[in-house]
């Protein structure tokens, strides 16, 4: 049987919404984020990538009468922007989005990182992979809520999602990839599920996209010329766990990575403080990170 998408009404989330979540590893929740905060989010993206809150290693100077989009279409994505921007920092704990998060994650949530996606026409996509390959949680409480700022479709690069590959909760293998559709070297084999399994989660702007850690889910290049791609992506888990993230290889090993924002509840770990790690970064257009 197909699986049709599962949405969380009225931004509230239902018995059913949750059950649909732990089942297939997503949930959508459509304009859970308002137009006007959206037009905010909007006018922030121009603001971090004009430098406006500092300038990041590799962002480029800008010229005397670049627009928003001329500046804009050079980049793919900058992780961490809740460290450059207020704003986005604040947005970590949307009260709409933390509501969900309290009902398929736990009533204690943490957010560990950000990332912004400009995803500009022309751009490559992101490899079939699982969240939790980047980030160990290892408590399977590992979710992203992907925030659509521009409408997002299969001909600019909307995520593609294989419902229920959670379930098995471990890492699958990774080979190597040598396209021109996605930005990786590596990937995962997903040709042994069936065509119909492997949906589009084509949204509107103001919709959040919520999946686990260890769900696959991929996106295709952008293929249009002038349709931007916008999303913000804030990743979230459990506060009870602990985080042993190294950033891959940038920062020290670690038991418990610190560099937190509480979301919701209490944090059992309160007591360690909360400790600056991670630095703004701009995403490369080939991304090189393999590990065993
Ligand atoms: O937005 C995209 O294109 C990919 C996002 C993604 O893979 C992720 O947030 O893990």
């Amino acid at each position: 049987m197909n699986i049709e998408h599962q949405f969380v009404k009225n931004g509230s989330v239902t018995e059913e919404n949750i059950r649909f979540y732990h089942d297939y590893g997503y949930l959508i929740a459509p304009g859970l984020v308002s137009a006007a905060d959206i037009a905010a989010l909007k006018k922030d993206t121009a603001k971090i990538f004009r430098g406006e809150y500092g300038t990041v290693e590799g962002m480029l100077p800008v010229q005397p009468g670049e627009t928003d989009e001329d500046i804009l279409k050079k980049y793919v994505a900058i992780h961490f922007p809740h460290k450059l921007s207020p704003h986005i920092k604040n947005f970590l704990g949307h009260k709409g989005i933390v509501e969900v998060l309290k009902g398929v994650v736990s009533p204690n949530v943490k957010c560990m990182q950000s990332m912004l996606f400009v995803k500009a026409p022309g751009k490559a996509g992101q490899a079939w992979h699982q969240d939790e390959f980047y980030i160990p949680t290892r408590d399977c409480s590992l979710i992203g809520a992907w925030i659509a700022v521009d409408d997002a479709t299969i001909e600019n690069g909307c995520l593609w999602i294989i419902p229920g590959t959670h379930k098995p909760a471990y890492m699958m293998p990774r080979v190597d990839y040598n396209g021109t559709e996605y930005a990786d070297v590596d990937t995962i084999d997903v040709s042994s599920y069936p065509k119909e399994k492997i949906i589009p989660v084509e949204v509107k702007s103001g919709t959040v996209v919520f999946f686990n850690g260890y769900v696959l889910h991929s996106s295709l290049r952008n293929k249009t010329t002038n349709n931007f791609r916008t999303a913000l992506v804030n990743h979230y888990m459990s506060a009870e766990r602990m985080l042993p993230w190294d950033q891959d290889g940038k920062l020290p090993p670690t038991n418990d990575l610190r560099d937190i924002v509480m979301v919701a509840g209490t944090d059992p770990y309160a007591y360690k403080g909360i400790k600056e790690a991670n630095k703004p970064y701009l995403r490369t257009e080939v991304l090189n990170i393999k590990k065993d």
